[in-house]
């Protein structure tokens, strides 16, 4: 497992103009509002409260670019998908992660969370057609698999993969499950 020396958290982007022009690796992490994001960033970082969790969806509404050992960057992306924000808003953060991906060339991997018990969403499913159309290698977390019977784990992660073709890996925040086989999947993409 990577040890993870030093974090910083280098820019927080609300505007398309701040996007941040780094050549350094990037490890992408995207998925609906109140899924668990900054949790597992928090948890992959071993840090409490290095990304800011919430219990009220729709808070975060920035790029967060965490660098990592000096080397990589983790990239927060703002939670999608959440209801009592105005159009305008809405509108807003598309174009803010259009530009993302239009704009950035070095991200390695994409890890598009979802909640293992809701599934995938309208909204992941857009995201994982924009990740497929600039062709970015990508993974999708089932993430607070702590509240998924453990019977019905291996269902739930084959039915998905087998649907999407993309791989699924099965995480916890809150009982560490999964942790070691991101790290790994990580420190494989990094390398290549
Ligand atoms: N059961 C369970 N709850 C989690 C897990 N990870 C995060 N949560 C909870 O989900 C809520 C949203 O977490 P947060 O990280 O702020 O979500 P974000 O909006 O996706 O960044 C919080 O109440 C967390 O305590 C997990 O692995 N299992
Ligand atoms: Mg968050």
């Amino acid at each position: 497992m990577i040890k993870v020396k030093k974090v910083e958290l280098v820019k927080t982007v609300f505007d398309k103009k701040e996007l941040l022009f780094d050549k350094r690796k990037k490890v992408v992490f995207a998925g609906r509002s109140n899924v668990g994001k900054s949790t597992l960033i928090n948890t992959m970082l071993n840090r409490k409260k290095l990304a800011k969790t919430s219990s009220t969806p729709g808070k975060t509404r920035s790029i967060n670019y965490y660098l990592i050992n000096d080397k990589f960057y983790f990239v927060d992306l703002p939670g999608y998908g959440y209801a009592k924000v105005s159009k305008k808003e809405k509108e807003k953060w598309n174009n803010l992660l259009k530009e993302f991906f239009y704009f950035e060339k070095y991200v390695i991997l994409l890890s598009l969370i979802i909640d293992s018990k809701v599934g995938i969403t309208e909204y992941d499913t857009r995201m994982l057609s924009t990740a497929a159309y600039f062709n970015l290698p990508t993974l999708i977390i089932a993430n607070k698999i702590d509240k998924i019977k453990k019977n019905m784990i291996e269902k739930r992660v084959n039915e998905i993969e087998r649907e999407l073709e993309i791989p699924v890996l099965p995480f916890s925040s809150k009982d560490g499950r999964g942790k070691r086989e991101l790290w790994h999947t990580i420190e494989n993409s990094l390398q290549e």
